[in-house]
């Protein structure tokens, strides 16, 4: 780095003093804290996706969002040039340059791992990065923070792309990086043509007629965000979809108080806006920024509901693509030895049930710890590899050299056999590829899968949910002194730290008739989780109390809720 550059540096940084006595981590899915505290973050961030988009020599995108989390709480995550998340080798110099006391110490950090990382400032290829935020009013003023932070590497740009959700982002970041049209339209069209071309793709048999469309709206609750603003603007451009969307950020609501994905899945409540007259309907939830979905039946009389979570959506989006592959399959032995290798990859939150439906399928299952950068790596393995968390993260990832085959296949029976049952599999999965956003989880594209696949199978919400029964579960969360004394191993299924705590916690879990449980902490709130499950919910809500004062006894005094 030469003395201009550390000027620049040295001048821009101490408007930008970090909090006093907050140790910042980059988490599950980037830092996240209090609003109020994060300026000097995301300033200090802006700087990390500028050098990474000089190391890449590609477009960086970095978004200010806290997803999930309540209002108050905003946060930072980066796109990698692919559209996946920030490459995990950058993860400790994030760490180090957001709890640097100093200027002078931020720089030397900086000037260290710039050495390290070989990046070189004396080219003339400038950075770019491009900018998002969600709907949290202290998005705009982090915002200019991360301005400020990209502008201090000399011949660094950035682009605002204004309030969108996440996924469309990292859409965006991997569309600039391959050459292709990158704009919100853009997406839009590309979801518009791919939806399209999976209607037109419905069996004749399950094709509805108009009237009973009308009957067949799905209610989505948008978590008071932003998902729910641009499910309303693709609505208006796709007369194929009936959607009605309540809880968008225009109303009055909270941005995911009492409603949205996790709020959703994690309580199994209605949220707010729902009531007992959209009994049997179908009923989808996004969470604050957009990248997860679950679906949902309200229950009659009941403010409780029956939850189609991400294990579900996973199986369901699995089928469809087995059936499909088993089509092309048959037909393509004669002449090709290529079989496109299907995976499933899953975390320990994943229900048991769900788990044992997709290894019955005869597929493959992986898993991994938690956040969608582990899930994402791992499914990047197989040709087709389809990630979900329970909470609704996930998407599919097709392989450059599936995506060859599928256009192979379609060119040769365009010739040979035109509109046979071969040639629609291969353009059905031609058209999830590009349907479904292969950077990174999605609800609204993986609303409209879900939505095509419920059309081309003519099932219902209640069929799609009947095919396996969950087992009864519970989630806790606790809060703890320090979060960080938890050490879990094999994919989060076994706590290694503190010392005995795993032979507690199953002595706890034999007792319980298919009894199943773990803690872990949590990467994105200051608690510990605690996920049980088992024969009833009775007992499942009992192995998890006992376990939550496990974690209260060894961690010291908190709170479980
Ligand atoms: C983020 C990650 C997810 C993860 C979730 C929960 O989601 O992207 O992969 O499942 O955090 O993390 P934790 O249990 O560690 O708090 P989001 O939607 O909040 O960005």
């Amino acid at each position: 780095m030469n003395e201009e550059q550390r000027s620049v540096l040295l001048k821009s940084s101490p408007n930008f003093p970090p909090p006093k006595g907050v140790r910042l981590s980059y988490g599950t899915a980037g830092f996240r804290e209090d609003a109020t505290i994060l300026k000097s973050t995301v300033y200090r961030i802006g700087i990390l996706a500028a050098l990474r988009s000089i190391k890449t020599q590609s477009v960086i995108g970095l978004m200010i969002t806290a997803s999930h989390n309540r209002v108050s709480d905003n946060g930072v995550k980066i796109a990698d040039p692919n559209g996946g998340m920030l490459s995990q080798f950058w993860e400790p110099f994030a760490d180090s340059i957001a709890n640097a006391s100093d200027p002078h110490q931020l720089v030397l950090l900086i000037d260290d791992f710039v050495r390290k990382e070989e990046i070189s400032f004396n080219g003339n290829r400038a950075a770019e990065v491009l900018l998002g935020r969600d709907t949290r009013p202290s998005g705009e003023s982090l915002l200019d923070a991360a301005k400020e932070g990209i502008s201090s590497i000399i011949g660094a740009v950035s682009h605002d792309m204004g309030i969108v959700t996440t996924p469309q982002l990292h859409w965006m970041v991997r569309a600039r990086n391959m050459g292709l049209k990158s704009t919100e339209h853009d997406y839009f069209q590309q979801l518009l043509q791919s939806y399209r071309c999976l209607l037109d793709l419905i069996p004749d048999g399950n094709k509805t007629n108009k009237t009973d469309r009308l009957n067949d709206k799905v209610l989505v609750d948008g978590a008071n965000g932003v998902g729910g603003d641009k499910l309303e603007i693709f609505s208006e451009i796709c007369d194929g979809l009936l959607v009605e969307v309540r809880n968008s950020s225009k109303g009055e609501g909270i941005l995911n108080e009492l409603v949205g994905a996790d709020f959703v899945q994690k309580e199994k409540v209605l949220p707010v806006g729902f009531g007992p007259n959209d009994a049997g309907k179908r009923c989808a939830s996004f969470d604050g920024d957009a990248d997860r979905l679950v679906y949902f039946l309200v229950q009659p009389g009941s403010s409780r509901i029956e939850l189609v979570d991400g294990d579900k959506i996973l199986s369901l989006f699995a089928l469809f693509i087995k059936d499909q592959l088993s089509v092309i399959k048959d037909e393509g032995k004669a002449h090709n030895s290529y079989q496109a290798r299907l995976g499933i990859v899953q975390t320990a939150y994943a229900n048991g049930a769900s788990t044992s439906f997709l290894k019955n399928l005869g597929l493959d299952v992986a898993l991994t710890p938690t956040g969608v950068k582990f899930l994402h790596e791992k499914a990047l393995e197989y040709d087709i590899g389809i990630y979900f968390e329970a909470n609704g993260h996930g998407t599919i990832l097709f392989s450059e050299t599936v995506l060859t085959w599928l256009e192979d296949k379609n060119r040769e029976y365009s010739s040979i056999s035109k509109d046979s049952e071969e040639q629609k599999a291969v353009s059905r999965l031609l058209a999830v590829s590009k349907l479904i956003n292969q950077a990174v989880g999605d609800a609204l594209s993986g609303l409209l899968l879900v939505e095509a696949v419920l059309r081309h199978t003519g099932w219902s919400i209640q069929k799609w949910n009947e095919l396996y029964t969950d087992l009864p579960s519970r989630q806790l969360k606790v809060k703890v002194v320090d979060r960080t004394s938890v050490v879990t191993a094999n994919a989060e299924t076994v706590a290694v730290q503190p010392a005995g705590i795993q032979d507690a916690i199953d002595a706890q879990t034999v007792k319980y008739r298919h009894g199943r449980c773990f803690i872990r902490p949590s990467g994105t709130e200051d608690v510990i989780r605690v996920y049980a499950e088992a024969a009833t919910q009775e007992e499942a809500d009992s192995l998890a109390n006992s376990v939550a004062k496990i974690v209260d006894q060894f961690l010291g005094s908190g709170s479980c809720h």
